[in-house]
């Protein structure tokens, strides 16, 4: 922003720089507590097959027909234009991209776009794909196309995913197609790229359509940016393909943090969070700078993909905060928030029958709106976990403290820790049932007042939650009741009354 100064017609104050400091060098881009500089991973944004059987799921958006922006979620122009606006805002948009395959094999048609598509004869005219550009039963080697072995890496690499028709990434004219939707995406300035299925695809296939990539928009981005990419790769140990295979290629998913934070919150497995101190590495999972790591996905929310009944979900609302409160505080991999919609579950012999429904639709099968209410959150059915106070006001806390370590590790040797970040940020959590966690505690923070901002939030200068006050040897009293609503604390210099 810069203060327009009008005369004779012309802006004479259209030369103003960034925000900057007193040395004239560019300032951080601070996240204020509506959540409104952050960025988004959105859902495939491409032509899919239309499912009626069941009524649109949402997995209809994982069956790729053409690469034209037109979906459920809107048309080509509408997509553009919610890029271009949140770009505007300072809001990145990361873009599920479905390259392993098309649609699942049976039957004829015409995607949301309106193109054709046969899967018997292998056509997409909307592309076009046709028989050559799709790995045959030969290259695969199962009777049925279909993977069935997980530890045969030739399988999962050339056969069908759940009968989903896998394309043929050695070709040179898919690779083209590929980069070409790609390119596609960057042009209108898109800021990288989820990638669906990962493991399903030759690290070599996918280096070669990477490297067909362009630079970002220099629109919104500095000129020689390149595309940020994570990649979908299911590795809890035990199969034939494993997360380092694809570390060079961008950040990989990492599914054993989500599972074994679960297992934590929930007491399970004889976990508790006295043994969070060295999670990640720690724990067997990938090296800081490659993982990508989330408490729950839009399939493990639901019983599909990995993670079992462990996976923490908007349902479990009181550890799923403390869940995410953790991932957010503590200096390990590249998070990632789950933002939902709402279902109601049909339980029958362990399984949810319901796990299918799809997001909040009108009468067509149209995506409805997110409507924000006046308190910052979603209605009518959106979740919207990322706007819920305690995850929101925990974002800023991960960026005020990008960078520190952690510090002053406390714990009360079963489900009760504390530790700081530098000295830019403390956060403690109770998760005993029924004791308080009733200590003074080393917060690495300077002497002041620092307003939680789980209980509340930092407004006009007050706290509307609880006041923790730092003594002049960084030490503070924490009280959290066992049966707090949500019982943790968090400080940070930003929260400073
Ligand atoms: C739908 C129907 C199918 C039908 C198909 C085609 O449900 O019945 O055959 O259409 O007509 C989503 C849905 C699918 C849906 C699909 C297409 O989840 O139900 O199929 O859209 O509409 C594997 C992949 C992983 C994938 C995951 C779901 O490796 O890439 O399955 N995730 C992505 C997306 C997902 C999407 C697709 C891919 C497809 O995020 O939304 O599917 O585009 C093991 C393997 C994993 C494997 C899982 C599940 O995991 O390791 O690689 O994931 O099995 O098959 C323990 C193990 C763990 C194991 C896990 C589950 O935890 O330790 O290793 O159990 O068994």
């Amino acid at each position: 922003y810069w203060d327009q100064w009008w005369e004779g017609g012309k802006d004479k104050n259209d030369w103003i720089g960034p925000p900057a400091d007193g040395s004239g060098n560019t300032m951080g881009v601070p996240i204020n507590n509506m959540g409104t500089c952050d960025n988004g991973w959105v859902s495939p944004a491409n032509e899919n097959r239309v499912i009626t059987s069941p009524n649109r799921p949402w997995w209809e958006r994982y069956q790729p027909i053409s690469y034209h922006l037109n979906t459920r979620s809107g048309s080509d122009e509408e997509f553009k234009d919610m890029v271009h606006r949140c770009n505007q805002q300072g809001v990145r948009i990361y873009v599920d991209v479905v390259i392993n395959h098309m649609c699942g094999a049976g039957g004829s048609g015409h995607g949301t776009g309106g193109s054709y598509f046969n899967t018997d004869s292998l056509e997409f005219s909307g592309v076009p794909f046709g028989a050559n550009d799709f790995n045959d039963c030969g290259t695969c080697g199962t009777s049925d196309c279909n993977i069935h072995n997980y530890g045969d890496a030739n399988q999962v690499r050339n056969c069908r995913l759940v009968a989903l028709l896998d394309l043929k990434l050695s070709s040179d004219y898919v690779r083209g197609k590929i980069a070409d939707y790609m390119n596609y995406l960057i042009s209108i300035g898109v800021a990288g790229f989820r990638v669906d299925a990962a493991k399903h695809m030759w690290p070599g296939d996918l280096a070669a359509v990477f490297g067909r990539l362009s630079d970002l928009n220099t629109a919104y981005f500095p000129s020689g940016s390149r595309p940020f990419i994570f990649m979908e790769v299911i590795d809890l140990g035990g199969e034939a393909i494993s997360s380092s295979e694809y570390t060079h290629l961008g950040r990989v998913t990492e599914f054993k943090y989500g599972m074994q934070l679960g297992y934590v919150f929930r007491k399970q497995n004889g976990q508790k969070l006295a043994h969070l101190g060295n999670f990640g590495e720690g724990w067997g999972m990938q090296p800081d700078n490659n993982a990508l790591v989330f408490v729950d996905n839009h399939d493990n929310q639901r019983g599909h993909g990995a993670g079992g009944q462990s996976i923490l979900t908007f349902r479990d609302s009181r550890l799923y905060k403390m869940a995410n409160a953790f991932m957010l505080a503590f200096p390990y991999g590249f998070v990632r928030m789950m933002s939902s919609f709402y279902w109601d579950q049909w339980w029958e012999g362990g399984k949810d029958k319901n796990d299918w429904i799809g997001p909040p639709a009108d009468g067509s099968g149209n995506t409805m709106g997110v409507p924000i209410n006046n308190m910052g959150t979603c209605d009518n059915g959106w979740m919207c976990e990322h706007r819920w106070r305690q995850n929101r006001n925990m974002v800023t806390f991960r960026n005020v403290a990008a960078g520190h370590g952690m510090y002053n590790w406390w714990d009360n040797g079963n489900n009760q820790i504390a530790f700081s970040r530098g000295d830019r940020g403390f956060i403690a959590i109770n998760n005993e049932d029924w004791s308080a966690l009733d200590a003074t505690l080393q917060t690495g923070l300077s002497a002041g007042d620092y307003c939680d901002i789980i209980s509340g939030d930092l407004s006009n200068g007050g706290c509307t939650g609880k006041t923790i006050t730092v003594g002049g040897d960084g030490r503070a009293h924490i009280h959290i009741a066992g049966d707090d609503e949500d019982p943790i604390i968090a400080i940070h210099v930003g929260s400073k009354v």
